[in-house]
């Protein structure tokens, strides 16, 4: 409401993840136009074993948001036997106990002890991983372009402080690049991209018993260049009043709620966000076109200043 109330309007990307919004985006990784998915993949699977080699022995990996299926197995397959424990931290519980279940399966020898919580807050560890001798984050499909760059740093000062000294982070940035292939990812032709961004307004709707009319707003995406972002906005096709929570919302002709952000980084920009943020860039894994990277990083505690 806070957003809808706000000049200008505004949604935070995390609300787009119902049951349907989940089913949509991975709908969308599967569209020819949104590279980002299959892109990281692959650079996981070409590089497993590099980065498999920056990891201790008896280690535990904590992976953030672990509703990515198949990611985490590329790198279990080359980190297994040395692999102490794998943590999935995802905020819906079903999902992180689904997940944890399914790899049971195919890792019966790994110790498998899921959190169900918000990862963009601190967070307990379970044990298997406070007593393991190190940590590994994995935050992979570039979730880290979705947070605004001051919230993308708290995220790395926090996991590094939940981490621990020592601890590694792989992560998944997308890189900037032609601002057509940027719009064409985000404008798929099926439209997917389009209904994944509608369904916003279906869950207020049903939710919040709001009266939003779909055929009343429009999908827009684009690249912001000044921003280094993706944007998008549901545009009102014309001077309406929508009802939500017994509130009366007004809305101008053209006029857009803001839903996402999806900030793309050079490695360079990417490595000063992370320096900020007491992590030290250690590798960086790129496809052949360049279009998205896997990132390691070392995390630094900040000194404290000695007593007098
Ligand atoms: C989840 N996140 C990294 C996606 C992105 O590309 O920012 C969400 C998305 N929004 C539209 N398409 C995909």
């Amino acid at each position: 409401m806070e957003g809808l109330r706000a000049t200008p309007k505004r949604i935070p990307a995390k609300c787009f993840y119902d049951d349907e919004g989940s089913r949509l985006f991975d709908k969308i990784t599967e569209q020819p136009e949104y590279y980002p998915t299959r892109t990281e993949i692959k650079i996981l699977q070409d590089n497993a074993a590099a980065i498999a080699d920056l990891v201790k022995p008896g280690a535990a990996i904590v992976e953030f948001g672990s509703g990515c299926a198949g990611k985490i197995d590329i790198l279990l397959k080359a980190m297994m036997p040395e692999l102490a424990a794998y943590v999935p931290v995802e905020i819906c519980a079903s999902i992180v106990e689904d997940e944890a279940a399914r790899l049971n399966r195919e890792f019966p020898a790994l110790t498998i002890d899921p959190v169900a919580a918000d990862f963009s807050r601190p967070f307990e560890l379970p044990e298997a991983a406070r007593n393991a001798p190190a940590r590994v984050g994995f935050f992979p499909g570039s979730t880290i372009g979705n947070f605004e760059p001051h919230h993308a740093a708290a995220f790395f000062r926090d996991a590094g402080r939940t981490l621990g000294a020592d601890a590694i982070m792989i992560v998944g940035v997308d890189l900037i690049k032609p601002v057509e292939i940027l719009n064409a990812a985000y404008n798929d032709a099926a439209g997917i991209t389009a209904q994944f961004n509608l369904n916003l307004l279906t869950r207020i709707n049903r939710e919040l018993g709001a009266n939003f009319q779909l055929k009343q707003f429009e999908h827009h995406a684009f690249y912001n260049r000044e921003r280094n972002r993706v944007e998008m906005h549901l545009a009102s096709l014309k001077r309406q009043k929508v009802r939500v929570c017994g509130e009366t919302i007004d809305f101008k002709a053209g006029e857009t709620i803001h839903t996402e952000n999806s900030y793309k980084y050079s490695v360079e920009s990417f490595g000063a966000l992370a320096r900020g943020a007491n992590w030290t860039p250690i590798a960086v894994w790129k496809d052949a076109d360049k279009l998205f990277s896997v990132q390691a990083l070392a995390y630094k505690p900040p000194q404290t200043a000695a007593k007098v």
